[in-house]
């Protein structure tokens, strides 16, 4: 006996497709079709999903449907679906036929970069020559490609313009290198703030705190002043002098 109820299924379609992540609910993304060349009820198909994803088939005319986002994509989480479709006539016996394909989620840059430390201290002795890396800050972003790619600044305000020329930072790799060597005795310690930026667009942002603190080195000898007397002695003289409603106190030893 021959059979001729024949299913010829899903031929002109493509095997892999490219979605945004954020493709609003109901997109259709694919148009699949599917052909029988059995006449009456032997050629008639219903096309289904066969496995879990946020991707649904809606009927557009006979034989042929799209493939619609039906759930959320995040490509942080699924990167990729991998689709299988049934289609399966009404003939007696019916017969049916599968085919799989993959759906590609794109990146939008919908994540911010993550520093790896909440506050980064960096302890930094007195004297250090010029040019000392003293602290890699890094950041870490979630997304993918330009959306991931980070560069760093300092970020600058009026009130810590000489930052500028006391430390760099190397926007690719977040070296923070000094630009002066410093004194204990001047400066104890100072804070600035980093800024990481991704390349998406928009660009997204965060930033951490820097506290720099200086170590003391024994860089200093002892020094003998010579010997004073509040009320004066024979070594000591007193003048005040009034300027501009200022005394200033003059000791001449
Ligand atoms: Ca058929
Ligand atoms: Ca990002
Ligand atoms: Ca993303
Ligand atoms: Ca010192």
């Amino acid at each position: 006996v021959e059979i001729y109820n024949f299913l010829s299924c899903l031929v002109s379609w493509f095997t892999q497709f490219l979605v945004f992540v954020y493709a609003k609910l109901g997109t259709a993304i694919a148009l699949v079709s599917v052909v029988d060349k059995d006449g009456g009820k032997n050629g008639i198909v219903h096309c289904n999903i066969k496995n879990e994803t946020p991707f649904k088939l809606e009927t557009n005319y006979k034989n042929y449907y799209s493939l619609v986002v039906d759930g959320q994509l995040d490509r942080e989480t699924d990167s990729y679906y991998n689709v299988t479709i049934i289609a399966r006539d009404d003939g007696e016996p019916a017969l049916m036929s599968t085919k799989e394909f993959t759906v590609y989620v794109s990146d939008v840059n919908d994540n911010s970069p993550q520093f790896s430390e909440p506050v980064f201290n960096v302890y930094l002795k007195e004297n250090t020559p010029v040019g000392k890396v003293l602290k890699r800050v890094s950041a870490f972003d979630a997304d993918t490609d330009q959306n991931a790619q980070l560069s760093y600044s300092v970020i600058e305000s009026k009130s810590n313009l000489q930052l500028l020329a006391m430390v760099n930072i190397n926007s690719e790799t977040g070296d923070i290198t000094s630009l002066q060597s410093f004194n204990y005795e001047e400066l104890k310690t100072f804070q600035f703030k980093v800024q990481a930026t991704d390349s998406g667009v928009p660009p997204l942002s965060s930033n951490v705190t820097v506290n720099i603190f200086i170590l003391d080195e024994n860089d200093n000898n002892p020094t003998i002043l010579a010997p004073y007397s509040e009320h004066g002695s024979v070594n000591s003289e007193r003048r005040n002098t009034r300027v501009c409603g200022l005394n200033f106190e003059l000791k001449c030893f």
